[in-house]
C-alpha cells in the first residue's frame, strides 16, 4: 500500500520526512496540505492531527506525525539511517537539538522573512532569531569539522532532520559560503540517489501565491 505524506513544499518539516520517505525507495506519495489558505487549523485536519501541524504519515492504520518519529519509523521499517547500534542515542540527540534549535528556528524566521505581508515582518524579532540562528548554524558547522556526516560514518536521520530547511533559497539569514562545512555536507546529501530539491518532492511553491 502506497504511504501517504500530509505536506506541502514550503515546509520544511514536511521535507525531512518526504526526504526520508524518498531516499529510502519507500513506495510514498505527498498529499497536499493547504497551509497558506489554513486548512492545517481546519477541523477535519485536526481529527487527523491534534496537534493541527504537517507533516503527518498515513500508512495503513497507521498514523503518524512529527518528523522526527516518522523518520524513526522509516528506520523501523526499512533498517536505513537509524546508524550503527550504538550511536542510536547519537542520532536521537541531534534529531530533538535541531527541532529545538534549528529547523523550528528557522522556519519561524523564513516566514517572518518571506511568508508574512512586508508591512507586517518584525524587525526586531528577526534580528532576535537571526542572532539565536547564527549560534545553532556554528553548532552545526563545528559537529561537520572533519566529518562527512553528523553522526558515525553514513547519513543517518540526524542529517536528514538538520538539512531540511537549509536546502531553501528564500532569505532567513544562511548563506551556505559562510558555512564550507554545512555547504560541502548538504552537497554531500543533494548527491544521494533519489535526492530532490523540496519544490521538486512535494506540491505547493509561493510562486502558487504570486
Ligand atoms: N516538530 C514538528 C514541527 C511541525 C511544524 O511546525 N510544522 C509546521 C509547518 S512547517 C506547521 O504545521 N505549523 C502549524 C502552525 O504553527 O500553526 C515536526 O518536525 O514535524
Amino acid at each position: 500500500m502506497t504511504i501517504k505524506l500530509h505536506c506541502f513544499g514550503e515546509s520544511g518539516h514536511s521535507y525531512k520526512a518526504a526526504l526520508a520517505l524518498q531516499l529510502s525507495g519507500l513506495d510514498w506519495e505527498p498529499v497536499f496540505v493547504d497551509f497558506f489558505s489554513g486548512q492545517h487549523r481546519g477541523k477535519d485536519y485536526r481529527n487527523l492531527n491534534v496537534m493541527a501541524e504537517a507533516p503527518v504519515l498515513v500508512d495503513g492504520d497507521i498514523r503518524l506525525s512529527q518528523s522526527g518519529v516518522i523518520q524513526q519509523y522509516i528506520t523501523d521499517k526499512t533498517g536505513k539511517f537509524g546508524g550503527k547500534s550504538e550511536d542510536k542515542y547519537e542520532v536521537l540527540r541531534w534529531v530533538l537539538w535541531d527541532n529545538h534549535k534549528l529547523s523550528s528556528q528557522v522556519g519561524m524566521t523564513r516566514f517572518l522573512m518571506n511568508f508574512l505581508p512586508e508591512d507586517k515582518r518584525p524587525q526586531e524579532v528577526i534580528d532576535f532569531m537571526q542572532g539565536r540562528l547564527k549560534a545553532a548554524f556554528a553548532t552545526l558547522e563545528n559537529q561537520l569539522k572533519g566529518r562527512d556526516w553528523l553522526v558515525g560514518d553514513a547519513m543517518s536521520n540526524a542529517d536528514l532532520t538538520c538539512c531540511g530547511y537549509l536546502f531553501y533559497d528564500e532569505p532567513f539569514g544562511f548563506d551556505r559560503k559562510d558555512y564550507p562545512n554545512i555547504d560541502a555536507w548538504l552537497t554531500r546529501i543533494s548527491a544521494m540517489p533519489g535526492w530532490k530539491h523540496p519544490y521538486d518532492l512535494m506540491p505547493g511553491n509561493p510562486s502558487d501565491r504570486a
